[in-house]
C-alpha cells in the first residue's frame, strides 16, 4: 500500500470527528496490518545538557527566562553518560536518546556530542538525539558519528505555534528536518498536544506530519506534562479521550512509522495507555525520568505489558539482534 503526503486538512478534521469506537476500529486494523499489534519500541531518554535554554517554548521548563526550579547544568561528560546508556540497555531499553536544551548545537558541542554518539553506538544501541536546530555540516557529522534518529519536534499547529514560541519560526524546524533527511538519519517528529489548541489545530499538526516528503519514522505525540513557573502551567487539561483520537489518527495517517506514546504518561491510568497501544501507539520512554520531568517507574511499566501481553522490541542493528531483556521478565511474571 503507498503511503499517502497529500492530506487535505478536512480528510484529518474527519477523521478526528469520526465517533470514537469507529476511530479505534480503523487505527487499530491499519496497526494490526502494518506492526505487530503486541509489540512495543522501548527508548530511554537522557538530559545530556539541562536547563538554561535561550528559547521560550511555553510549555518547556528547561527556558532559562522561566523560573521552573530547573538548574542550568553543563553538557554532562562521556563517561556519565555511558554509565547512563549500560544502565538503561540493563534495563532493557533498546534505544538512547539524548537531550540538550540548546537553540542549536555551538561547534565547540558538536565533536563532543558525536563521540557520545559512537560510543553509545559501540554499546549495541539504536542512538537519537534532540539538540534544536541543526545545519546540514551538523547533521552530517552525527550521521557519520553512528546517528540512528534525530528528534525535532513540529510541536503543533502552524497556526497555533506563534502563540506557543517566538524565538524562532515554524519553517525553521522545517528547514532542520530537511538536513535530516539529507543527512540519510531517520526522523522522529511529533507534537505536543493539551496546550489549549482545538481539535482542528490538531488535525493541523497531524497534516503536516503526514504531508512531510518522508512520513517520520518515528512520531512522538506528547501529553503537556504542566510545570510550575511556565506560561502553560495551569491550562484546562485534555479530555483523554482526544489524546487517544490524536495517537489513532495518527496511526491511520502514517501506517509503517512508529507512533512513541511520550510525555505524560506518569498522569495516565493504565487503562489510558491501554487504550493508546490498541489504537496504535507502538513506542514509549522508559525509565524513571524524561528530560527533566517524571514518567511512570520501570516496575510499573513492566507489570503494564505484562498485564497486557505485549513484549519489547528487539532492534535490528548492523551487528546483529539485541534483545530486550524484559521480554523475558515479562513472560516470566505472567505466567508466574
Ligand atoms: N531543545 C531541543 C528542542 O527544543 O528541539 C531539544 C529538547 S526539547 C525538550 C524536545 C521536545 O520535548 C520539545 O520539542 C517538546 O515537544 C517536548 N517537551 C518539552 N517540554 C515538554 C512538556 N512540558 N510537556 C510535553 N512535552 C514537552
Ligand atoms: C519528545 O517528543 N518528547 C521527549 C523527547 N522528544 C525529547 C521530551 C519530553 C520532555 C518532557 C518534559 C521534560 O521532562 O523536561
Ligand atoms: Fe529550549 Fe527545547 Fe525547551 Fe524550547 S523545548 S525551551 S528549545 S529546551
Amino acid at each position: 500500500m503507498s503511503l499517502r503526503h497529500d492530506y487535505t486538512r478536512a480528510e484529518v478534521e474527519a477523521l478526528l470527528d469520526l465517533p470514537f469506537n469507529d476511530l479505534l476500529a480503523r487505527a487499530h486494523a491499519v496497526h494490526a496490518q502494518h506492526h505487530d499489534a503486541n509489540a512495543v519500541q522501548v527508548s530511554t531518554l537522557l538530559s545530556i545538557k539541562t536547563g538554561g535554554c535561550p528559547e521560550d517554548c511555553a510549555y518547556c521548563p528547561q527556558a532559562a527566562r522561566y523560573h521552573t526550579g530547573v538548574e542550568a547544568e553543563k553538557l554532562m561528560p562521556l563517561d556519565a553518560v555511558l554509565d547512563k546508556a549500560r544502565q538503561a540497555k540493563a534495563a532493557g531499553a533498546t534505544r538512547f536518546c539524548m537531550g540538550a536544551a540548546w537553540r542549536s548545537p555551538k561547534d565547540r558541542d558538536v565533536e563532543k556530542v558525536a563521540a557520545m554518539i559512537g560510543e553509545v553506538k559501540a554499546l549495541g544501541m539504536e542512538t537519537c538525539a534532540t539538540l534544536g536546530m541543526l545545519t546540514q555540516h551538523q547533521a552530517d557529522r552525527f550521521k557519520a558519528a553512528g546517528l540512528d534518529y534525530y528528534n525535532h519536534n513540529l510541536d503543533t499547529a502552524p497556526e497555533f505555534y506563534g502563540q506557543i514560541i517566538h524565538t524562532r519560526e515554524f519553517a525553521d524546524r522545517l528547514d532542520t528536518l530537511g538536513c535530516v533527511r539529507n543527512a540519510g538519519l531517520k526522523t522522529c517528529c511529533g507534537g505536543i498536544v493539551g496546550m489549549g489548541e482545538s481539535r482542528a489545530q490538531r488535525a493541523g499538526l497531524l497534516q503536516t506530519l503526514a504531508n512531510l516528503p518522508e512520513h517520520p519514522q518515528s512520531v512522538p505525540i506528547n501529553r503537556l506534562v504542566q510545570v510550575e513557573g511556565t506560561p502553560l502551567d495551569g491550562t484546562a487539561p485534555l479530555d483523554p479521550f482526544e489524546f487517544v483520537r490524536m495517537i489513532a489518527a495518527a496511526r491511520i495517517l502514517m501506517p509503517d512509522s512508529m507512533v512513541r506514546l511520550s510525555a505524560g504518561r506518569a498522569e495516565m491510568s493504565d487503562e489510558l495507555q491501554a487504550l493508546c497501544f490498541f489504537a496504535g501507539a507502538n513506542s514509549i520512554f522508559y525509565g524513571e525520568k524524561l528530560l527533566t520531568t517524571g514518567n511512570p517507574d520501570t516496575e510499573r511499566d513492566q507489570a503494564l505489558f505484562a498485564r497486557l501481553g505485549i513484549v519489547p522490541m528487539p532492534v535490528e542493528i548492523e551487528s546483529g539482534t539485541v534483545h530486550a531483556d524484559i521480554v523475558e521478565d515479562g513472560r516470566a511474571s505472567e505466567a508466574a
